[in-house]
């Protein structure tokens, strides 16, 4: 089952797979505030409902550790800088954990880092706009987990050092303003 909470922000640069846990909890209600959903899934049927209602007509699987580089370092380092850098889609982004862990930090309206820890059969909801940044835990280092695509897979991801503000960006800006 999925544990959210603020991050602790004691980021260096090699211990980001940490758990970061600031001891300062997080409820789901407070996550899907900011338009973040959790969902526990259970089988296969339950995924198909619920891509079906939210019109999801691809996925397919990602699987992200060592071994899945061929044990290239330089491959997988790349890998994890890039899932880490902060960034949004202009879509919105699912994930399903089917085995492993995974760290999904999303930002609240307050620009601080939420972290929530997923596990197998956890699914979160991202909604297009919002800035983010994924990575593997320390203890496993190792997730495999569906991805949705409302149709074509369109996942430039937009860095947050980039300055580009997007359509999508604002109107998720918005729906969130206090
Ligand atoms: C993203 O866009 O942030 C990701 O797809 C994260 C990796 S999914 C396990
Ligand atoms: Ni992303």
């Amino acid at each position: 089952m999925v544990e959210v909470y603020y991050h602790d922000n004691k980021d260096t640069v090699d211990n980001f797979t940490e758990p970061h846990d600031s001891g300062r909890p997080v409820s789901l209600e407070d996550l899907s505030k900011i338009g973040v959903f959790y969902k526990h899934i259970t089988t296969k049927e339950e995924l198909d409902a619920l891509a079906n209602e939210r019109h999801y007509k691809n996925r397919d699987e990602v699987n992200l550790n060592l071994a899945a580089f061929n044990n290239d370092m330089n491959a997988y380092n790349a890998k994890m800088q890039q899932f880490y850098k902060e960034h949004y889609h202009e879509d919105e982004e699912i994930r399903y954990i089917v085995e492993g862990e995974g760290y999904f930090d999303v930002r609240n309206t307050g620009d601080e880092w939420i972290r929530a820890k997923l596990v197998p059969n956890d699914l979160l909801i991202l909604p297009a706009g919002i800035y983010h940044r994924f990575t593997l835990t320390d203890a496993l280092k190792s997730v495999r987990a569906v991805r949705l695509f409302k149709d074509q897979p369109k996942w430039e991801a937009i860095n947050r050092d980039s300055g580009r503000e997007s359509e999508a960006r604002l109107s998720y800006a918005k729906t969130v303003a206090v």
